[in-house]
């Protein structure tokens, strides 16, 4: 008796690093995991734990609460966002495979982008804690993530909560793309082929990354928002939010490296509120 059940017991444990973990039976703290649509429930691979860990993002706490209102008398958020300090070095970037696909890209990455003015493009500008407002607008093209010349585009961008989006291949190389919001992988597709598509969404607000472990210098970020006020900075480092409800609020802005930064905003009925944000490294 005693040596079937030790000889059990060796099967068994033989079995664990074999077993995959798949999005039924994650652990208890991620039960919440968001909710993933796919058109091809079979690519998706959610990684073990240890892979998780070490590619923990910092999402910012947003509510998900956001109702839909009629905004008359809506006023407006403007401003810029400015680099205040010497430009740092910029990213390396080592090509060590596919390199007929993947040479094609540049071999440096800015850590900011800002114009002689010091004017930062690039950065995600926000309300924090807006409950309700105006609907989200029919987008003019479906959101894509895609993986071209083994990089991501674009880098940065703001997804709806639950909008639809594609991840898509252009390259005659394989990518994946592990998408990790709040230490929780969302979806990780692995796109073996030029053409190949998939698509997820996401149903909590909050920083995602996404990583291609083929290329490990691939990556992006998409914040995703339950609700139309936010913006990118464009090259002149410029913001409007617009048909703001009059009240306070915590407008947040968000960089790569440069992390977050909020200030408490009034806006006052048809009015106008600038904000100018200095960001500097940590
Ligand atoms: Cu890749």
């Amino acid at each position: 008796m005693r040596s079937a059940i030790n000889y059990t017991t060796l099967v068994l444990i033989a079995l664990i690093p074999m077993t995959p973990v798949t999005a039924s039976d994650r652990p208890p703290d991620t039960a919440d995991t968001p909710e993933i649509i796919a058109r091809n429930r079979d690519v998706i691979v959610t990684l073990n734990a240890q892979q998780t860990r070490r590619r923990r993002s910092r999402p910012k706490r947003i509510s998900n609460k956001y109702d839909v209102t009629t905004v008359t008398d809506g006023g407006t958020i403007e401003g810029v966002v400015i680099f205040a300090a010497a430009a740092p070095e910029p990213e390396k970037i080592q090509i060590v495979k596919d390199h007929e696909t993947c040479d094609t890209r540049a071999k440096t990455r800015p850590r900011v982008t800002v114009d002689a003015d010091g004017h930062l493009a690039d950065a995600i500008v926000f309300l924090g804690n807006i409950k309700k407002g105006k609907a989200i607008p029919k987008p003019t093209a479906k959101s894509t993530i895609k993986q071209e010349h083994c990089t991501f585009v674009p880098h940065v961008q703001v997804i709806h909560t639950k909008e639809k989006f594609d991840v898509v291949n252009k390259d005659p190389v394989a990518h994946n793309a592990q998408c990790v919001q709040n230490m929780v992988t969302l979806f990780n597709p692995m796109q073996p082929k030029k053409g190949l598509r998939n698509e997820f969404s996401i149903k909590r607000p909050g920083l995602a990354n996404v990583t291609c472990a083929v290329h490990n210098w691939m990556k992006a970020f998409v914040y995703v928002l339950p609700h139309p006020y936010h913006a990118v900075t464009a090259a002149d480092g410029r913001f409007a939010l617009t048909d703001v409800p009059p009240g306070d609020y915590d407008l947040v802005v968000w960089q790569e490296h440069l992390g977050e930064q909020t200030r408490r905003v009034h806006v006052d009925a048809g009015g106008t509120a600038t904000v100018e944000f200095k960001l500097t490294p940590n």
